[in-house]
């Protein structure tokens, strides 16, 4: 039999490829169909991720072509971060040269596998031309007031002298000796620390001027959009809504009384000012719960209060240095005091560290009855719990001293309110109090783009003595990064002379921002300069985005349901607001692709169970990544299933061959013919209709039906010359999308006109609208076939005719002979199709 020598048929129809263009966009599509890919992150080599995604779009960007859709499908690289600073450290290089090494490793990778990508559109985040607009853009959000400057609590290496992304944070096992007293009195009960990746040296909290892009602005706008992206996986909406966390509530007013001077020296007529304390509360009707009020130690409050109070400062500057999770439910008390909003009642005043500085307003109402967290901070500061609902079926337990009751119920101890379902107190409550509105917040926090490093886009701002920070001139665009240096902290810092600088504004000196931007920037608005990757005087075309935007179709992994797709649609609507832009929305329809496994395990470099792309070719390895499960479905990879779709392929390849050597077609036409001829047709529109959804591993199963059909047609007699040619095309046209390689040499063997991949998608020539009906009639024409010949009835011709009405039906038996000996084996099946 003939071989299918995958590594000479890639070379050849890639070569073909390429010299034809046939993946690059026509000059003169208006509105082409815009298929992407998550660009990948330059990490040196494609894993199987990479390929099962890009296989996926490649697949749909090939279907769509075949049908006569102009199509962008590009590609470019993610190249800027962290492991290639890392990897340029140990291996005594730089960032640039490894990530351009990186990048010809990957790109060759991507070409043996034949993927179809307009490369005349490549981009590369690392390169000046593109970060350049990183900095255009930072400078006209920075205009547009969503640019802020300010203190932050993060990671912070002693050793190192730097700030240390979260990735950059190790967890390391201690041994049960090492173990210290926690900050908060208790022993602390982890096992592991958290140490720097490049020393190891256990980690700290720094407060630091950090840079951020104020993504809370478009909380309710970015919450509100998921509703109408109904062509988005539901779980990644659902995942967006939750990080987004949308709360409505109750914003409560206390007024709050400080003492100025320390309460114990001062004299009796220490000096008082009020002030007012607003509360956010997602359960307002607790309000006559409330025995103490906290603010967080970030709280303006808490910096007021600290002025006068040692205690207060103390605890503020520590619990600010100290991992969140190590805070517990510290606090400490001030000499301050609220007025309940109600009762009138003086209530003690807390800096406490749980509550968060940028969640709702910074402070809360504490309710220790009804409220785990208040419950446990109660109970560490021995405050008072008042139990103000009572659950409404009598026979449920509740121990307010053990635990809070966090349910709705009926509310007591509340004045009038007593005796009122929780929700209708609610109700009435916002209504008739005053000191009680309605409210909502959420708890997506801003975007913290500062990086204390080097391989980034550097932030184009200076420090100015006189004049403090003065963003860099857009003339001055880009500011480039300086030569990488080896040390210790960020390389920024060591660059003395690209750091000194004059400033823009007075002309004196001044020093350059040394963070450089969170590569997520990067990715937040490539898909818009794939349109027009060589422009010169701006981003990207704001005519073509109008047309061509949104994407069409986007593919990449589930992890990225939040971060790089959140800030994609942040940035959509920020540039929006900028007037660059007419949508609002990136991305029409999203496909998360599922992982591939192996032992059950996330197939991955790190596990060290990879299979490499290449081993199996890249026909076997698309049609298998496609075929074994919906894109959307994790899937195990074995060797097994490997073998599914090398078989399929060298089974086309091998009919295609034999069909050119055989040459002793019939050409009369007999009744089955026509069966095949309508199985061909139902092919085609049961394909269809498959690519159409994404339902490559269907698409799949009807080609190999289709090709073990045409198989039996021509081992049962000669086949007719006509009918078979038009079935083994159209295997070539249909498989095309996955396997271009083997869809091209088939269709070259068959004498098909020009290449498979431009060529036309196959329309049946009958009308076949109802194929599903069809199949269903064959299905139970067989089943009653095997029941005759079950019940021994196989010798009466007259009960065969019954079932056996028409020729096509006849046809089909004998076609599907096999069939129907695997179910009666033994039987004398001949007698049946031969009477
Ligand atoms: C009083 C209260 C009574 C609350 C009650 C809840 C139950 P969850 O609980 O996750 O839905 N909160 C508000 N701002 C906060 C901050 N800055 N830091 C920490 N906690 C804060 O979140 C809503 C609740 O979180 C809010 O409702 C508030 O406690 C607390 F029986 O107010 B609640
Ligand atoms: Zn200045």
């Amino acid at each position: 039999t003939t071989h299918y020598d995958h590594a000479q048929v890639q070379e050849f129809w890639q070569y073909v490829w390429e010299r034809d263009d046939v993946y690059e966009l026509p000059a003169d599509a208006d509105d082409p169909t815009y298929v992407l890919g998550m660009f990948p992150y330059t990490s040196g080599t494609l894993h199987m991720g990479h390929v099962r995604n890009y296989a996926i779009t490649d697949a749909y960007a090939r279907y769509r072509r075949m049908q006569g859709d102009d199509v962008l499908h590009p590609m470019g690289w993610d190249a800027f971060g962290l492991p290639a600073e890392n990897a340029a450290f140990e291996r005594k290089t730089d960032p640039e040269s490894w990530t351009q090494a990186c990048i010809r490793r990957m790109r060759d990778e991507l070409e043996t596998m034949g993927f179809g990508y307009d490369w005349s559109r490549e981009i590369t985040t690392c390169e000046p031309e593109y970060y350049r607009w990183n900095q255009w853009f930072f400078k006209r959000l920075y205009e547009e007031g969503l640019v802020e400057y300010e203190g932050a609590s993060v990671n912070w290496c002693p050793d190192c002298e730097t700030v240390l992304a979260a990735a950059q944070v190790e967890e390391r096992e201690i041994e049960r000796s090492e173990i210290s007293e926690g900050a908060s009195g208790e022993t602390a009960s982890r096992d592991t620390e958290r140490v720097c990746w490049r020393c190891e040296t256990p980690v700290g909290r720094r407060e630091l001027d950090q840079w951020f892009f104020t993504i809370t602005d478009y909380a309710e706008e970015l919450h509100d959009g998921l509703d109408d992206l109904e062509e988005w996986p539901d779980g990644v909406r659902e995942i967006q809504r939750n990080w987004i966390g949308r709360q409505e509530g109750a914003r409560i007013g206390f007024e709050v009384a400080e003492t100025a001077g320390d309460a114990e020296t001062a004299s009796d007529e220490a000096s008082t000012a009020t002030t007012t304390v607003d509360v956010f509360s997602t359960r307002p009707e607790t309000v006559y719960g409330a025995t103490y009020l906290a603010v967080s130690p970030g709280h303006d409050l808490a910096d007021e209060l600290a002025a006068g109070d040692d205690d207060v400062a103390a605890y503020v500057e520590d619990v600010r240095e100290r991992d969140p999770d190590e805070v517990g439910f510290s606090g400490v008390e001030t000499d301050a005091t609220a007025t309940h909003p109600l009762t009138g009642e003086e209530l003690p005043v807390y800096v406490a560290g749980y509550v968060l500085e940028d969640v709702g307003t910074g402070a809360v109402m504490g309710v220790p009855a009804h409220n785990e967290r208040d419950h446990a901070f109660a109970l560490e500061h021995d405050l008072p719990i008042e139990g103000v609902i009572a659950p409404k079926d009598a026979s449920v337990d509740v121990d307010l001293e053990s635990d809070a009751y966090t349910g709705e119920g009926i509310l007591e101890n509340s004045g009038e309110y007593s005796g009122l379902e929780s929700e209708t107190a609610r109700e009435r409550l916002l209504e008739e109090v005053a000191a009680i509105e309605d409210d909502v917040t959420y708890r997506l926090r801003d975007w913290l783009i500062s990086r204390q490093r080097y391989w980034g886009t550097p932030i184009p701002v200076v420090h100015c003595d006189d004049c403090g920070r003065v963003p860099v001139p857009d003339e001055d665009l880009p500011i480039e990064l300086p030569e990488f240096v080896r040390t210790t902290g960020n390389p920024l810092d060591a660059a003395e002379e690209w750091k000194q600088t004059t400033c823009p504004d007075c002309g004196g000196p001044a020093e350059r921002e040394t963070d450089t931007m969170d590569t997520f920037v990067d990715s937040s608005w490539y898909f818009l300069r794939f349109l027009s990757p060589g422009l010169e005087d701006a981003p990207f075309d704001t005519e073509l985005a109008d047309d061509w935007l949104p994407v069409d179709v986007y593919v990449g992994g589930e992890e990225h349901a939040i971060l790089h797709l959140l800030y994609t649609r942040f940035f959509t609507k920020a540039l929006a607001d900028l007037g660059l832009l007419e949508q609002r929305e990136p991305i029409r329809e999203l496909k998360s692709q599922g992982t591939v496994l192996y032992d059950g395990e996330k197939m991955s470099s790190s596990k060290g169970n990879v299979v490499a792309p290449q081993e199996y070719g890249a026909e076997t390895t698309r049609l298998f990544v496609l075929s074994a499960a919906h894109p959307e479905q994790d899937f195990e990879w074995t060797a097994n299933n490997v073998r599914g779709a090398y078989e399929l392929q060298q089974d086309l390849y091998g009919m295609a061959s034999a069909f050119v050597e055989e040459g002793d077609m019939r050409v009369k036409r007999r009744p089955h013919d026509g069966y095949l001829a309508r199985e061909i047709d139902r092919t085609i529109v049961a394909v269809t209709d498959e690519y159409e959804r994404f339902r490559f591993h269907r698409a799949a199963t009807e080609i190999r039906e289709l090709a073990r059909l045409l198989r039996r047609y021509r081992e049962y007699e000669r086949p007719h010359g006509e009918v078979y040619r038009r079935g083994l095309l159209t295997l070539a046209a249909l498989i095309a999308p996955m396997a271009p390689h083997l869809g091209e040499e088939c269709w070259n063997k068959l004498r098909g006109e020009g290449l498979v991949v431009e060529a036309d998608w196959p329309t049946p020539e009958s009308d076949v609208a109802d194929y599903r009906r069809e199949r269903r009639l064959v299905e139970t024409t067989l089943a009653d076939v095997r029941d005759i010949v079950d019940t021994a009835a196989i010798d009466d011709p007259e009960r065969i005719d019954l079932v056996v009405g028409q020729d096509w039906k006849y046809e089909t038996i004998r076609l599907l002979r096999d069939d129907i000996d695997e179910s009666i084996e033994g039987a004398d099946t001949e007698s049946l199709v031969d009477r």
